[in-house]
């Protein structure tokens, strides 16, 4: 090898080693509704105390209120990863199915992500734990995987916290066809604001190393340079 080809080479390792996550999107809803469109666009915009909580979500939403993020400015092909927090209050039953199922559902451009149910009623299980779950028969005890449970006396004043992270939730990427993409949150089967709500929370959105190919890539670009520049040389 020379010297000019592992320089050129060591260049482009050292462009990969720089592609580096980027946060597109990032909103913990403490302020007022109209900064909720800073870097994006929230179609019901409004604030609601988590129920005693120190920090405010947005919410409360039942069902028919699709609640949207509308992101642009993306790298078409980049992947892009999804974090939240999700507050389930009140009577949630899960996969019952005379007085649910109660599911909640996370879509990108219509492509389904996450479709699960929840409870917090004692009695009906939830398809949402911990182990990434999109949409199979789970049957898991209320409450499972979630970081924070209120057990309130009033029913209609108990709530559960998840944290959708990249632990729990590895499927929560997209990969966007154009520049712009669509979140969707959505609940289904809910019976009104005051019986069966959700609210969001901590809402990031990351794009891995934008604009800049993958690490594999640039190697094997790198690799077939070096094999063309051989080939020219002989
Ligand atoms: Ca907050
Ligand atoms: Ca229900």
């Amino acid at each position: 090898m020379t010297n000019k080809v592992f320089l050129a080479a060591l260049a482009i390792l050292a462009l990969a080693g720089n592609a580096r996550a980027q946060i597109v999107y990032a909103n913990d809803f403490e302020v007022t509704t109209g900064s909720f469109t800073a870097g994006g666009l929230i179609s019901h915009p409004k604030t609601a105390d988590a129920l005693g909580s120190t920090s405010k979500f947005l919410g409360l939403f039942s069902d028919n209120t699709a609640t949207t993020l509308t992101l642009t400015g993306l790298t078409p092909g980049n992947v892009y990863d999804l974090t939240l927090d999700l507050l389930v209050k009140a009577t949630w039953d899960g996969n019952a199915l005379v007085v649910g199922p109660d599911v909640w559902r996370v879509r990108a451009d219509g492509n389904t992500l996450v479709n699960t149910t929840f409870s917090n009623v004692t009695g009906s299980n939830q398809s949402f734990s911990s182990n990434g779950y999109i949409g199979g028969p789970g049957n898991y005890a209320p409450g499972t995987s979630a970081s924070v449970i209120n057990n309130a006396p009033n029913i209609n004043n108990r709530y559960s916290i998840y944290k959708f992270d990249k632990i729990a939730l590895p499927q929560l990427e997209f990969t966007p066809a154009t520049n712009t993409v669509v979140l969707s949150f959505e609940g289904q089967g809910l019976q009104g604001v005051s019986d069966e709500s959700w609210a969001l929370d901590n809402v990031v959105v990351t794009g891995r190393g934008n604009a800049i190919p993958e690490p594999g890539t640039l190697v094997l670009a790198g690799l077939g340079a070096l094999a063309f520049l051989r080939r020219r040389r002989r």
